[in-house]
C-alpha cells in the first residue's frame, strides 16, 4: 500500500482568476511520486469554515504527510514556508467578506509553530534539480498561515507537515503587470512540488 500525501490547494481569491494551488492540487491528484499516492484537495479561502474543513479532509483522507500550498503574488520563487503565527490580520476581506484584525488563530494556542518538513533537504532537491525555491520565515497573516498553524496544531509532530507559497503564473503576472509581478511557469511548480515529495 502506497503512503499517502495531502496536497491541498486554495480556490481563486481577491483579484486573481485563477490559483495556481488549485491547479496543482487538481493536477496531482491520484498520482504516484516515490511511494506517495497524492489526494489533492482544495479549500476555499474563507477563515472561519476552514477549521472544520480541513480537519474534515484530513480525516477523510488520513494522510502520512500533508503539504499545503497557496499563492502569494509578488513571491520571485517556491517559498518553504517555516513558521505558522498566531494571528490573523487581513489586508482584504477573505471570500466570506470577513476582515479579521489582530486575532489569533486559535485562543490561547502557542505563538507559533514550527514545521517539520526537511527543509534543507528539499532546498538542495529543488536546487539539485534547477528549480528556484527559497526558505521564507513568515507565511504571513492570511488563510494560508491559518491553514499551516491549524495543520500544524493538529499534527503534533506526527507526520511530515508543512507549506509552499508560490509565485504567480506568467498569466498572472501579464494581467497584475509584468514589469513588477514575478512569475514562474505553472510545469516548474509541479516539478518543484514532486520533487518537494521525492526529498521526503
Ligand atoms: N493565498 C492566500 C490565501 C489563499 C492563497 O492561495 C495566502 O497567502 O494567505
Amino acid at each position: 500500500m502506497p503512503r499517502r500525501i495531502l496536497i491541498t490547494g486554495f480556490e481563486p481569491f481577491g483579484v486573481y482568476p485563477t490559483n495556481p494551488s488549485e491547479l496543482l492540487a487538481r493536477g496531482l491528484d491520484g498520482r504516484e511520486i516515490a511511494g506517495y499516492r497524492i489526494l489533492g484537495r482544495t479549500l476555499p479561502v474563507e477563515a472561519r469554515g476552514l477549521p472544520a474543513r480541513l480537519a474534515a479532509v484530513i480525516s477523510d483522507t488520513a494522510p502520512d504527510a500533508i503539504v499545503g500550498l497557496g499563492l502569494a503574488a509578488g513571491r520571485s520563487a517556491l517559498a518553504l514556508e517555516r513558521t505558522a503565527l498566531n494571528l490573523l490580520d487581513f489586508e482584504q476581506p477573505e471570500d466570506a467578506g470577513t476582515r479579521l484584525r489582530d486575532t489569533p488563530v486559535r485562543e490561547n494556542g502557542a505563538a507559533a509553530f514550527f514545521t517539520n518538513l526537511p527543509l534543507a533537504r528539499i532546498l538542495a532537491a529543488w536546487h539539485a534539480a534547477g528549480i528556484p525555491g527559497y526558505l521564507s520565515d513568515s507565511a504571513g497573516t492570511y488563510i494560508c498561515n491559518q491553514l499551516l498553524y491549524e495543520v500544524l496544531a493538529l499534527n503534533d509532530r506526527s507526520i511530515p507537515a508543512g507549506f509552499v507559497h508560490l509565485p504567480c503564473t506568467p498569466e498572472l503576472a501579464i494581467a497584475r503587470g509584468p514589469a513588477q509581478t514575478p512569475s514562474m511557469p505553472l510545469e516548474l511548480m509541479r516539478r518543484g512540488i514532486e520533487t518537494l515529495i521525492e526529498a521526503l
